[in-house]
């Protein structure tokens, strides 16, 4: 890759995590920590120099939505295209390589690689929980570097399903879609699509809901949505 790139954006020849997230910020997303790569990752291929470093990018909250709504096309897959357009152009700035956890099958295992990131455990639902902002976070790509950065200290962070004895989000489904410990497709599917999952369609997933973690960074109505609306495609197609 270029370093004229790396120059044209005045980074110096070692953009720094803080360059990073600076830039990162401009798209309305999030750096969400990084990692070091070992050879079963599977990235080193990616870049001719190998990989040196990954900054995940996601959002906290739905920091993202107002930035989105403003700049979607009328488009299939509008998240995932406006994702791809504004991280590709900042890995360009960066002189990195964005990649997608829309990407595949098979899929980039971009859990995985947040509890690496950032320390964080899954809930009991599937979601990783955070510590701030509960279940209301998501993943939407991650850059390479051929070159190695200053990446934050990954935690661990408190779990806070480990202090949550009722445990709602395993009770709140209205139709147990949580109940054998793995979320049943087909159940959320067919509740969903009938009359009586208004709420989830409209509101959000009511399982996620019950969770008392982070509840002020609840999604906004019109992204709750969205996630629900793309959920119910995904299986229609
Ligand atoms: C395929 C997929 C789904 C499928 C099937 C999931 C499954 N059980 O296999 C379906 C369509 C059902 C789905 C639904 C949802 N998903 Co999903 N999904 C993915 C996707 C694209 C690939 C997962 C994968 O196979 N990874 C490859 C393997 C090797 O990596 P892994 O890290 O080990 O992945 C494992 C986990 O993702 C796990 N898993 C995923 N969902 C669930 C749910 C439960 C209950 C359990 C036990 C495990 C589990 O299964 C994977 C295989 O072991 C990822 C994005 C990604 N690239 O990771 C998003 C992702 C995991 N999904 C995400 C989310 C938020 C959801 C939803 C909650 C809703 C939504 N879109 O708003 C729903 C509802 C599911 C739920 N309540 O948990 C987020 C999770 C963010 C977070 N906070 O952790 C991700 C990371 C997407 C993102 N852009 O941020 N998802
Ligand atoms: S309700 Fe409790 S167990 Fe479930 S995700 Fe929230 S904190 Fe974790
Ligand atoms: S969206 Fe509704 S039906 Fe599906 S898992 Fe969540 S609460 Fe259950």
């Amino acid at each position: 890759m270029s370093d004229s790139r790396v120059d044209a954006a005045g980074l110096g020849d070692l953009p720094c995590y803080a360059h990073i997230a600076g830039r990162i910020a401009g798209t309305g997303l999030t750096c969400r920590g990084g990692f070091i790569p070992v050879s079963s990752d599977g990235l080193h291929n990616l870049l001719p120099g190998g990989v040196a470093a990954v900054v995940l990018v996601g959002d906290l909250g739905g920091r993202f939505w107002p930035k989105f709504a403003a700049e979607r096309r009328d488009e299939a897959d509008p998240l995932d295209n406006w994702s791809r357009r504004v991280l590709n152009a900042a890995a360009r700035d960066l002189d990195a390589l964005a990649i997608f956890p829309f990407d595949g099958p098979p899929h980039w295992p971009f859990q995985q690689w947040a509890m690496r990131a950032e320390g964080l455990q899954r809930s009991p639902i599937g979601p990783l929980i955070h510590p701030e902002v509960g279940l209301w976070h998501g993943y939407r790509g991650a850059l390479l570097f051929d070159r190695e950065i200053d990446l934050p200290a990954p935690g661990p962070a408190p779990c806070p399903c480990d202090r949550c004895d009722a445990k709602p989000c395993l009770t709140a489904c209205p139709v147990g879609a949580f109940a054998d410990g793995d979320f049943e497709v087909a159940a959320c599917l067919a509740h969903v699509t009938a009359p009586d999952g208004a709420p989830c369609m409209s509101g959000g997933c009511l399982a996620r809901r019950a969770c008392p973690v982070g509840t002020r960074h609840t999604y906004a109505a019109d992204y709750q949505a969205f996630l629900a609306d793309g959920f119910v495609r995904a299986f229609a197609e």
